[in-house]
């Protein structure tokens, strides 16, 4: 329910004004509204005018297209919330806050589930659209002393999972490594009061290796220049990065995320201050284990050069026992135990292998920590705004099975996308009769069944080979691509590769021809990192630790585990599809977000850039469809069970069928034959200022002829 204030500021507005479109005077700042524009050359050259201005912001209908400015703008300003709190879309300059708004309160009229899709490639500006509409939930929403925590909570979870879950890359100085999904819930009132995070797959392997000119996640960091000379004590460490194998990177400046860590990272209630010793001995003790070095005796068989007796320390492990899990391997015989000694190499892939799932698992343990403190036991209605922050497109000089899984999880939002507006929408206007002009685009399903299709697709192939131990390998696995997928349009092998698309590449590589474009993986890797093996006595060693974090992350081993794990893509694919489900029960608002330039330079356009990421986001198509189309839609008699008081004739009771009802509105409301279309079922409105100008006109009317006329609540189903 609106406030009194925010309705006063509206009809103050739409009394003086209409349901007026604001300009900002710098191009268009809606692309449906002008239809000047038709190309694309003509939609960039709006975009760049505007970004020139320090416009980052556009619409697309309701859809807000962000241009990374990569500077700061003073836009984030508590004046500026204020100012578009309670604004409808078009009576100011397009921002995140209008949307977020929106969102809000269409929430909070409707009573219904929302969801914010944040896209966009690797530095694009989705992780930090994301936090300033958090921000300005925080800001914007009524709260009571008691719901401040809830709300401070939420605020805080995002640098601690910052510094757990993001990382310098090429492409971005704080780049996401995990995908996040958010639910913010509001109760009745519109207060926030809990919230819940999901996260996928955290790209782990970055623990134990990065690419040249990237790093480790900035906790690493955090830590070792900015913890405190008492911490680090107590951590073993020293304040040098150069001294841990897992940090050696070249380094020339200090990078912005290198914050100092002061205090607790985790609300955990009692017991905070053990757990974050827990916390941090963990992080202390990978780096630790990452300079545990192995030499070969007479046989070729690893042992440790040095004992890392500080693990005792930092784990509750014992030393001894853990050092054997590293270099032997458990074989259970019938009717004992056999251990295998491991070559040099073997004992470093099992001792990365056990870093990453401590680290892997460490995350997730996070996530749930921070779940538990958001969470809101009350058993009131509540409706949720899902926040939704993942990895961006990305294409490196070499891509591996971490590239394969993010690009894979965009080509799905890209889907959802599609599905959500170019496709259902089109399929809508011809259920119900509305003449319309199909709009062709292209649709990215065939790319998606390419990786996820089972029994053939490249998921179900690597599974397949993953099923073989000691016979499969990588190359093994590219045989069996290349056999079964040679011929599909988007998947090309060396020996293709000049046909499809005229670049030559190695034998190890396979290229996927993506909706954002083409990219080269490297085979190297692909079984082992869907394996994810990790040998049963070290996670019975990790059991056994007194550091009862790791204890926790580490439950006991089944005797009869004898079941084969779900493989990690075929896990990413599953909890993709879950979170495809959640998205598709609510209501959708789009944030397409565009990198301006690759160097990350403050102000730059990079006009083949952007305009690459127009296409391949199908922002044309989109506004085609939009502008051809019809912003709202309601089913006639949701309609005019909310309306019905704007209009003598309707008011209160309409005995006719809905559709002459809706119909006897809008002409009372005063509106055209150009402006809406009756469809079989449903009510269609073309532009969002016509609903938004009847729904202040409701908002009034309900205020003037008092709430208790209204049968209220729910208006809309
Ligand atoms: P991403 O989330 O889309 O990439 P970020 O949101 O991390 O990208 O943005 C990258 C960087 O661009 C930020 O660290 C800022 O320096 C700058 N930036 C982005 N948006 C703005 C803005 N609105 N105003 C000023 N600077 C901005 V990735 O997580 O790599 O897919 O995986
Ligand atoms: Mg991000």
């Amino acid at each position: 329910m609106l406030n009194c204030d925010r309705l006063q500021r509206r009809k103050a507005r739409v009394n003086m004004e209409g349901a007026l479109v604001a300009r900002d005077q710098v191009g268009i700042q809606d692309f449906v509204l002008l239809d000047s524009i038709t190309s694309e050359t003509a939609f960039l050259d709006n975009l760049k005018k505007r970004f020139n201005e320090n416009l980052i912001y556009t619409y697309i209908g309701t859809l807000l297209v962000s241009v990374n400015p990569y500077k700061e703008l003073g836009i984030y300003t508590k004046k500026q919330m204020e100012n578009y709190m309670g604004v409808n879309f078009f009576e100011l300059p397009p921002h995140i806050y209008a949307l977020a708004d929106n969102a809000y309160h269409t929430m909070l009229t409707e009573m219904n589930n929302h969801f914010i899709l944040i896209s966009g490639e690797s530095g694009a500006g989705k992780t930090e659209a994301s936090k300033r509409i958090l921000q300005f939930y925080a800001v914007s929403c009524p709260s009571t002393s008691l719901l401040d925590r809830a709300r401070d909570r939420m605020l805080v979870s995002n640098p601690v999972l910052e510094a757990f879950g993001n990382a310098k890359t090429l492409k971005n100085d704080n780049s996401s490594r995990f995908g996040k999904y958010m639910d913010i819930q509001f109760n009745r009132e519109g207060e926030a009061v809990g919230g819940h995070i999901l996260s996928y797959l955290l790209e782990k392997s970055r623990v134990v290796y990065q690419n040249h000119g990237e790093r480790n996640f900035h906790i690493f960091y955090q830590l070792v220049e900015g913890g405190e000379e008492e911490t680090l004590r107590l951590l073993g460490l020293e304040r040098n990065c150069q001294h841990y194998c897992y940090l050696v990177q070249v380094r020339t400046a200090k990078e912005p995320s290198d914050l100092k860590i002061s205090c607790i990272p985790v609300s955990a209630g009692r017991g905070a201050a053990r757990i974050t010793v827990y916390l941090f001995g963990i992080i202390g003790s990978i780096l630790h284990l990452g300079n545990v070095q192995f030499e070969a005796d007479s046989k070729g068989y690893a042992h440790p050069l040095t004992a890392c007796c500080i693990l005792l320390q930092l784990l509750g492990v014992h030393v001894q026992v853990l050092q054997e899990a590293l270099t032997f391997k458990k074989i259970e015989a019938k009717t004992e135990e056999v251990l295998s000694p491991f070559s040099v190499d073997h004992a470093i892939y099992a001792r990365d292998a056990l870093t990453k799932a401590l680290y892997d698992r460490t995350f997730t343990w996070l996530v749930n920590k921070i779940n538990e403190s958001l969470e809101n036991k009350d058993s009131t209605k509540k409706t949720v705004i899902g926040l939704l922050d993942i990895y961006g497109f990305e294409v490196f000089y070499v891509n591996s099975f971490e590239q394969f899984c993010i690009n894979y999880c965009n080509e799905k939002l890209q889907q959802l996308f599609i599905q959500l507006t170019l496709k259902s929408e089109q399929e809508e206007y011809e259920a119900e009769d509305i003449e319309w002009e199909p709009v062709q685009f292209f649709n990215n399903r065939i790319i998606c069944d390419l990786v996820e299709q089972r029994h053939s697709g490249i998921i179900s192939i690597l599974d397949e080979e993953c099923m073989r131990p000691g016979e499969a390998t990588d190359l093994t696995f590219l045989e069996r691509l290349e056999e079964r997928l040679g011929n599909h349009p988007h998947f090309v092998t060396h020996r293709l590769a000049d046909q499809k698309t005229r670049k030559t590449m190695d034998r190890g590589d396979f290229r996927l021809l993506h909706y954002a474009g083409e990219v080269t993986y490297c085979v190297v890797g692909f079984i082992d990192k869907n394996n994810d093996l990790l040998y049963r006595n070290i996670k019975d060693v990790m059991h056994q630790a007194k550091n009862s974090i790791v204890k926790h992350c580490f439950p006991p081993t089944e005797a009869d585990s004898k079941k084969r794990p779900e493989t990690v893509a075929t896990q990413f694919k599953s909890s993709l599809m879950g979170l495809t489900k959640i998205l598709t029960a609510k209501e959708p608002w789009y944030v397409r977000c565009l990198k301006s330039n690759e160097d990350k330079q403050p102000g730059r356009f990079d006009h083949v850039l952007v305009r690459h990421q127009v296409k391949y986001l199908g922002l044309m198509e989109h506004l085609r469809v939009r502008r051809a189309g019809f912003a709202y839609r309601r089913r006639y008699e949701v309609f005019l069970h909310r309306y019905k008081p704007l209009c003598p004739a309707t008011w209160p009771h309409w005995r006719g069928v809905p559709a002459d009802g809706v119909e006897r509105i809008l002409k009372h409301l005063g509106y055209s034959e150009d402006e809406y279309k009756m469809g079989r079922t449903k009510i269609f409105i073309r532009h969002p200022r016509t609903l938004f100008a009847i729904e202040d006109a409701y908002e009034i009317c309900k205020h003037e002829l008092g709430t208790c006329l209204f049968t209220s609540k729910k208006e809309f189903v």
